[in-house]
């Protein structure tokens, strides 16, 4: 398979450049040292407006994209505001798709999410498991619009034969996450309450649900590197997981986040929140053999998270992600 070159002067678009992903993306094309790289804020450009993302295509006609612009949040968000999860999504993947196309881009890589398989699906969960069963229901309308990424991007490859690539990466965390508590992934979530529980006299931490579904984390800067890795290396038309290979319960990470933040806090949980799919751990196999694997253990990540967390506790808590179209 030939290797895309990625010229240090090509002009490189990271949509969602805010976001946990696009943000990680996009230090680690600054690391690198590439000197164009392109960015817009969702009031420069709704990335849901076909017409403004197509006059913002002509103007700056990126040469790569790294499609990582959505409405995102945990489960409780996808559970309670599905139209919008489904509204948004859908618009911004086909928009930056539809545009793409239009004006020439070489390659695009689309981030989607693993929550595209089955509830059910046998773990782990292979590529070829897409569309075999019934969706988890907490998360359904963001799943069928991370679905519907995959398939526009094969749409463009066989009609049109562009170069647009999907990567479907495992549950994330990282600087930049979303640590407001009702938008929030679980492991922001929990380092948050966990922070502010080493202040309380009595420290106490609620844990949603039953702590027994299992779930991969992956930290964002191995993403990112995974991400940099595909755009040069991989140009198939099905889409890779992107994982780190081992998973654990909620509740050993939350024992994992108490000894980390706050050891003397005590755990409860509060089965009245929803466990959403009992496992979600990636099989990982295809990209390994292509000779990627994660440099960030779990818990040097958190550890690493953690630290940034506390720099930046006050930004980092007002939870700006959770708006439509972020850029
Ligand atoms: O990370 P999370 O919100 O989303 O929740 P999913 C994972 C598990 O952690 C669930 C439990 O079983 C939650 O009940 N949990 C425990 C908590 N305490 C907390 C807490 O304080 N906050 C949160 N948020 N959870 C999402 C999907 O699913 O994963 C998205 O909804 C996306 O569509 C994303 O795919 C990667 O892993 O269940």
């Amino acid at each position: 398979m030939s290797e895309e070159r990625l010229a240090r002067n090509a002009r490189i678009y990271v949509a969602g450049h805010r976001g946990l992903v696009g943000s990680a993306i996009l230090r680690r094309l600054q690391e690198e040292g590439f000197s164009r790289v392109l960015t817009a804020t969702r009031e420069q450009l709704d990335l849901r407006d076909q017409a403004a993302v197509n006059y913002w295509f002509r103007a700056n006609r990126p040469d790569y994209v790294f499609l990582a612009a959505g409405t995102v949040g945990g489960i409780l968000p996808n559970s309670t505001r599905p139209a919008e999860f489904l509204y948004d999504n859908m618009l911004i993947h086909a928009t930056v798709v539809h545009a793409a196309y239009l004006y020439g881009t070489r390659k695009l890589l689309y981030l989607g999410s693993s929550c595209i398989y089955p509830r059910e699906c046998p773990q782990p969960m292979k590529e070829e498991s897409l569309l075999t069963g019934p969706l988890e229901p907490t998360n359904e309308a963001y799943a069928v619009a991370k679905i519907a990424g995959i398939k526009l991007c094969q749409a463009y490859r066989r009609q049109y034969g562009c170069n647009f690539i999907s990567a479907m990466p495992t549950n994330l965390y990282g600087p930049n996450d979303t640590f407001d508590l009702r938008n929030a992934h679980v492991l922001p979530a929990l380092m948050r309450k966990f922070h502010e529980a080493a202040r309380e006299e009595t420290p106490s931490v609620t844990v949603w649900g039953t702590g027994t579904p299992r779930r991969e984390f992956l930290h964002v800067d191995d993403l990112a590197d995974a991400c940099l890795f595909l755009m040069r290396r991989y140009a198939s038309e099905m889409h890779i997981n992107v994982g780190c290979g081992t998973d654990l319960s909620i509740r050993k990470l939350a024992e994992l986040m108490r000894e980390i933040v706050a050891p003397y806090a005590r755990l409860t949980f509060d089965a009245s929140k929803p466990d959403g799919m009992p496992r979600k751990l990636l099989d990982t196999r295809r990209l390994r053999a292509m000779g990627w694997q994660p440099r960030i253990d779990l818990r040097e990540g958190i550890r690493k998270t953690y630290e940034w967390f506390r720099e930046h506790a006050e930004e980092a808590i007002e939870g700006r992600r959770m708006t439509p179209a972020s850029a």
